[in-house]
């Protein structure tokens, strides 16, 4: 039965982006021009996708003038849909909700910033159908499930292809391998806390040291990807026992003068890649280019949930629902800072400090504060995902 689940969502979400007839099929539109960068932009691409999917249009990606690439999204990656590209149809409007647009053929989709309504297809909500199983084998469904989308949608153009497998060879890319993200420039100061190498590091080694114990360690191979090119020789400087695997040259592309150009995109593709191939990710999740990475990442292996230390933020996605957790011990605030639980309490979970204690507002009591993370759970949402009509046919006769 799960197979054929899974099989009827393959099939649906074919038929979805290949429609026979693109002039008929009911899209949505979606422009990559988001003003902001490679990560943040993905993630928009992802959050239209799944809206479509739910909403069950296909998506039509209009990346024409993008910001990092003027022909589009296609010359690195391979079109969403073979045989529907073209945005045309006999009604257009914008989004104004799932049953509202029941009749519009073509609707345009804003960004997730200014949604409204907002349908139930949002992370950090998975399908009800594949709920039970995905909770059994991933330790964070949620982020599993985004995957999925990321993972369809970099599909690669043949030249990148190739570019990937060169510079793999070029750069030496080895396992065991840890990757670390260190992100600066516009980031710092505004959006995030700067960072020594030092934090880093220090799980860095700590990962090396749970490695060697299972497995022969030849080096202490690091996959350095950041927008300071100054890093590279510090690190090589003060860590001089490891090897840092880095193209210094993509670290100056990522700059803020050459940021928005092709090579530049390229040098974040091929970060984001290879940070996703490693063993461990060691980087701040404030950041889209490390939560991209740690998405990837989740597509290579049966369960990498926990493959990852952020030195800030726990997972997210920009724009998501509520990330409730719920309570299943019960807590006496032992000082001012802290809030009480009563198992069955739902928290909002504002972040994770990283000393055995999270920050969120107990929403029965309305009072924010911290306590133990390990008296809650994830609060998992299920959304039911409507099937493609064939789909539903198909499964209906599976089920007879
Ligand atoms: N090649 C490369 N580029 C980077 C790196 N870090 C940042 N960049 C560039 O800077 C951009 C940052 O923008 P976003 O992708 O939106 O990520 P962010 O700014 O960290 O996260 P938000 O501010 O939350 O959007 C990236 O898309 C890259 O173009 C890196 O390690 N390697
Ligand atoms: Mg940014």
């Amino acid at each position: 039965m799960s197979r054929v689940l899974l099989r009827v969502r393959d099939q649906s979400s074919k038929e979805l982006k290949n429609p026979p007839d693109c002039s008929k099929a009911r899209k949505l539109v979606c422009n990559i021009n988001k003003g902001c960068g490679y990560g943040c932009q993905l993630h928009h691409v992802v959050y239209c996708f799944m809206i479509a999917y739910g909403t069950q249009r296909t998506l039509i990606l209009e990346s024409h003038n993008w910001r990092y690439a003027p022909g589009g999204w296609e010359t690195v990656f391979l079109p969403v849909s073979n045989t529907c590209t073209d945005r045309s149809g006999a009604s257009t409007g914008h989004w104004s909700g799932e049953a509202h647009d029941k009749d519009v053929q073509v609707v345009e989709l804003p960004i997730v910033d200014s949604l409204h309504p907002r349908p139930p297809y949002l992370p950090l909500a998975i399908p009800e159908d594949l709920a039970p199983r995905l909770q059994r084998l991933h330790g964070d469904p949620s982020v599993w499930w985004v995957s999925q989308f990321v993972k369809y949608l970099v599909r690669p153009q043949a030249w990148l292809e190739k570019e990937i497998q060169q510079t793999t060879a070029k750069l030496g890319f080895k396992h065991p391998i840890i990757g670390v993200h260190v992100r600066r420039t516009d980031k710092v100061g505004t959006e995030a806390a700067f960072h020594p190498i030092e934090e880093y590091m220090k799980h860095v080694e700590e990962q090396f040291q749970l490695l060697a114990r299972r497995a022969n360690l030849d080096k202490k191979r690091v996959y350095l990807a950041t927008d300071d090119p100054s890093l590279l020789q510090e690190a090589k400087t003060k860590y001089p026992d490891y090897e840092f695997i880095s193209d210094n040259s993509i670290s100056w592309s990522a700059g803020l003068h050459n940021r928005y150009t092709e090579n530049s995109l390229r040098g974040v593709i091929l970060d984001i890649h290879f940070l996703s191939q490693t063993d461990f990710l060691v980087c701040t999740f404030s950041s889209q280019v490390c939560r991209v990475a740690y998405e990837i990442m989740q597509t290579l292996h049966p369960d990498a949930s926990s493959y990852f230390y952020s030195l800030d933020d726990i997972y997210y996605f920009g724009g998501q629902n509520a990330h409730n957790q719920i309570a299943i011990y019960p807590h006496q605030p032992r000082n001012s800072e802290d809030i009480p639980l009563e198992p069955g309490d739902v928290i909002g979970v504002a972040g994770n400090h990283w000393d055995g204690y999270s920050k969120g507002i107990n929403r029965k009591l309305g009072r924010t504060g911290l306590y133990p993370s390990y008296k809650v759970k994830e609060k998992i949402e299920t959304v039911k995902y409507p099937l493609y009509p064939e789909a539903d046919k198909l499964l209906n006769s599976q089920n007879k």
